[in-house]
């Protein structure tokens, strides 16, 4: 036992009745016991050990072919009150998914193994940083939980023996059965229960389940805010660090633009970006009044296809010492691994990601499952920012928003103060991707790329960015719209993205500076084509006027959408949201 706290005590002797484990194991974090049950993940195959020499420290793990990304349809927040999930959640109510899950979770760890895990979301010892147990039966969840948290006895420093301030995690892959698939949120109770899958997103529950799911509530509750975002610093020839937070939804970008590599003409000039996170945001008004955020993790669980040495050095140098893949291709003639998109020579003497002998040369079978992911240890990150630890976090000058969109929103915009700049996160759209299981390439509305991970109702949570944004006033970060991913009539991105995303960073910081002016529009406030720096790229300034286009009648088609979706929001819009878009139409009109 590595707690004298009475609430973890006996709620792990609950559970532990409940699950009836035949050994209970509590995880101190120590490379002893951490080797030890490496070891055994790989002698019960639960785990391949990698080329040591090429990949040390590097495993590889494959999942049920129908357990490979996260289940929204199976997701619930579970509170007392229906009106409190909202309409873009599942609910049911606490008392009766309790009773159904509870015979599910009855005697389910028998003949096997309760771990039990104390992790901090956040640098120990931050005031923004906190605490989570989770207890499973995956030694590929602890040895994931190891990576992505601070995990082991020193969770327990920020939690005082008396405290109930903790998040209790319980998870059991059970038999991972789709059809009994459970990833449930009680708010009210501090609680996650998770039941018959063993992915990512769906188990390691300090990630999307506590990170933003629970704290997104908690935030709302006690005045900040957890967030879909990633943070990078920009730091000047010289010397100054200007911090962004930018929310994308999942698998558009975020793991990428936080690792930038800046083009050349900006690298000449000195300026370094850094890596603060790249998948998640704890924001809260700092001492002089400005909002602070910290990344409330520990690594990166990455999107492995279309990582390669030229699309994201950064990440793909973070993964090769210490790192698990999950569901990518398996190169049988170096015991090494491979993708979609690492290189353009897929191993002929392979495993896909089922398992399946795999020769690399039919095209129509891939390697990799389009989520594979890569858990690898934030401090790996060759760019990772000398703050990463700071438990005060970093002052924000802007938040971004972003999403797919192969028409209408234009490559960059400002929105015009903070509330509107509230109304372009909330009415957000992008195509959906392999990162949720359904279909692929679906326009939907996912504001602040959140809707699947708001822990309450949605137009409460419109409400929390307006008084998030009083709050701080005129110290407010600055806020805008990006989107990399228009497309020409051939389907082809026009913006070459990835590391020439900086030039539309160098925007936006000057626009923060006020050091540039701006076109005003229907929908926010644009760059003039020659103040996005082209220099070293083969694109003609025809191209960005185009990128920046702004089609009214495709935008009247967008308000339509944006009010048929608050719509649903009754009178929990702000009317703020509602003024907000009555501006937009006037200014289409
Ligand atoms: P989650 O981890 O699911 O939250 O995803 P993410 O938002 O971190 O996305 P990530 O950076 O992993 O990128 C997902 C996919 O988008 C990858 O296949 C990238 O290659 C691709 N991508 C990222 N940035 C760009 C860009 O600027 N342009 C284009 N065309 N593709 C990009
Ligand atoms: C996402 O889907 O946004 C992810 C991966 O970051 S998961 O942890 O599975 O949610
Ligand atoms: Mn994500």
């Amino acid at each position: 036992m590595l707690t004298n706290n009475k609430n973890v005590l006996n709620w792990v002797d609950e559970m532990v009745s409940l699950c009836k484990p035949d050994k209970i194991v509590w995880i101190d974090g120590s490379e002893e016991q951490l080797n030890a049950l490496r070891k055994e993940a790989v002698e019960t195959k639960e785990m391949i050990e990698l080329n040591q020499e090429k990949l040390p420290g590097c495993f590889l793990h494959r999942t049920q072919p129908n357990d490979v990304a996260r289940v929204e349809g199976r997701t619930f927040i579970c509170s007392r009150d229906q009106e409190n999930a909202g309409p873009t959640n599942n609910w049911c109510d606490p008392k009766e998914m309790y009773a159904k899950l509870t015979p599910l979770f009855d005697g389910v760890m028998k003949g096997r193994t309760m771990y039990v895990i104390p992790y901090s979301m956040g640098p120990i010892g931050s005031p923004l940083a906190k605490v989570g147990v989770e207890l499973t039966d995956s030694i590929y969840v602890v040895l994931n939980m190891d990576i992505m948290t601070r995990m082991g006895k020193s969770a327990f420093e920020n939690l005082a023996d008396d405290s109930n301030d903790f998040v209790r995690g319980l998870h059991s892959k059970a038999n991972v059965d789709p059809d009994n698939r459970y990833i449930v949120h009680f708010p009210e109770d501090n609680t996650i229960w998770s039941i018959n899958s063993a992915y990512g997103g769906n188990v390691l529950l300090g990630k999307k389940c506590f990170a933003l799911r629970i704290a997104s509530y908690q935030g709302k509750n006690e005045g900040w805010m957890a967030e879909h975002m990633l943070i990078l610093g920009i730091e000047n020839p010289q010397g100054e660090v200007k911090y962004i937070a930018a929310a994308f939804p999942s698998a558009c970008g975020k793991t990428n633009l936080a690792m930038l590599i800046p083009p050349e003409i900006y690298k000449k000039e000195g300026y370094k970006v850094w890596t603060v996170g790249d998948d998640i945001a704890w924001i809260k008004p700092g001492k002089d009044g400005r909002l602070y955020a910290i990344n409330p993790e520990n690594g990166f669980f990455g999107v492995a296809p279309g990582t390669s040495e030229k699309s994201n050095f950064n990440a793909l140098a973070s993964t090769r010492t210490n790192t698990i893949f999950t569901n990518v291709a398996h190169n049988l003639d170096d015991n090494t691994v491979w993708w979609e998109g690492l290189d353009k020579n897929p191993p002929t003497n392979a495993m896909d990601w089922t398992g399946k002998p795999w020769n690399g040369k039919e095209s129509d079978i891939k390697g990799a499952h389009p989520n594979s992911r890569f858990t690898a240890p934030a401090k790996n990150c060759p760019c990772i920012s000398p703050k990463f630890d700071s438990p005060e976090g970093v002052p924000l000058s802007a938040i971004i928003f972003g999403g797919r969109r192969a028409k209408t929103a234009p490559l960059v915009y400002q929105s015009f103060n903070w509330e509107h700049g509230v109304f372009v996160g909330a009415t957000m759209a992008s195509e959906t991707t392999a990162a949720a299981t359904g279909k692929v390439g679906v326009v939907r509305r996912d504001p602040m790329a959140m809707l699947p991970f708001c822990g309450y109702h949605m137009g409460d949570y419109f409400k929390h960015w307006l008084e998030m944004g009083k709050k701080v006033g005129d110290k407010a970060p600055k806020i805008f719209n990006v989107n990399w991913f228009r497309t020409d009539a051939d389907g082809n991105f026009i913006w070459p993205g990835f590391g020439d995303n900086m030039r539309v960073l160098m925007w936006i910081l000057s626009r923060c500076d006020e050091k540039v002016d701006a076109v005003e529009t229907a929908i926010g406030y644009e760059p003039k084509p020659e103040d996005i720096n082209t220099e070293g790229l083969d694109i003609d300034s025809n191209v960005i006027k185009d990128l920046l286009s702004v089609d009214k009648d495709l935008w009247k088609e967008e308000a339509d959408g944006i009010e048929e979706f608050f719509n649903q929001f009754g009178d929990k819009l702000p009317e703020e949201m509602k003024a907000q878009l009555n501006g937009l139409k006037d200014r289409l009109a």
